[in-house]
């Protein structure tokens, strides 16, 4: 049993080794098996194929289960580390100690949205992007749009997603407009609203954090990881309703096939969802 901590709360030690870990990984290869895996399952709810990842009620737990092995290759290199969360309804601007040069480094610069900083700066020498569509070999970012400002998600959003009492509905994909996962997850219709929360943070830190390779930024990790905090947050708000769907959908539902109820394995893994609902039997959350 070990402890994901809010990255604020880790000490200059806790990120060194955390930033050693993963600059290990990155040249191991490993690092980028993880992010051609997150671009293979990038399936959108506008293909007809099999969707786990998301636009899905299994956002949660594929994530979950994608983090986790994530962080098992990562305490390969160090059994001392965990990932950490970013609660950006706190650390909200890019002043935060989290975009400092002794950990994620800073934001793009304005030609190309090169990131100049950090152990993450390509011109550091130590992360070249290799798994992505365009052919830039630096990790980019964009943060916070100054050209056209874009904010972070609020504490009151947050909450009113945590506050729904049902986990998704049909037709379990990205035009939900009820249920806790799309309100977290973020999708929808159009306008000044189109990013919602988990969304609108991919957009906020802009760059590659914008698509199927997001995991090249390595602060996806903290950012999902804090998503999965906020899941375990709305377990325990509402401890009578579980993940759906419970069963497997009709042949006559336009998602059959298409999305995984609480007991259909999810690939890769075949981990199925009702396995991933405890937390507690992983890791903490201090
Ligand atoms: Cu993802
Ligand atoms: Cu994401």
């Amino acid at each position: 049993m070990y402890t994901r901590k809010n990255q604020r709360n880790l000490t200059r030690s806790e990120k060194r080794r955390l930033v050693g870990a993963l600059l290990e990984l990155k040249r191991s290869g490993r690092y980028d098996e993880f992010v051609s895996m997150h671009g293979e399952y990038y399936v959108s709810d506008a293909e007809d194929r099999p969707r786990v990842a998301h636009m899905t009620p299994s956002f949660f737990p594929w994530h979950r289960t994608f983090l986790l092995k994530f962080e098992q290759a990562l305490q390969k290199v160090d059994p001392s580390v965990s990932v950490p969360y970013w609660d950006w309804t706190s650390d909200n601007t890019p002043a935060s100690s989290l975009w400092a040069e002794d950990f994620m480094g800073g934001t793009g610069r304005s030609s190309d949205r090169q990131v100049m900083t950090g152990p993450f700066a390509y011109r550091n020498g130590n992360w070249r992007i290799n798994a992505r569509i365009t052919d830039g070999r630096f990790l980019t970012r964009d943060l916070g749009r100054p050209g056209n400002p874009v904010s972070l998600p609020t504490k009151a959003e947050v909450d009113a997603a945590l506050n729904e009492p049902v986990y998704d509905a049909a037709p379990w994909d990205s035009t939900v407009t009820t249920g806790f996962r799309n309100r977290i997850e973020g999708w929808s219709a159009g306008g000044a609203d189109r990013w919602r929360n988990h969304n609108r943070v991919h957009r906020w830190v802009g760059g590659l954090m914008m698509g199927a390779t997001s995991p090249d930024d390595p602060v996806f990790w903290l950012h999902h990881a804090f998503m999965d905090l906020l899941w375990t947050r709305w377990q325990g708000a509402h401890p009578r309703s579980g993940y759906l769907p419970r069963q497997r959908l009709g042949r006559s539902d336009p998602q059959y096939r298409r999305v995984f109820s609480l007991d259909e394995p999810m690939p890769p893994w075949d981990v199925k969802p009702s396995e991933m609902l405890d937390h507690t039997r992983f890791y903490r959350y201090a």
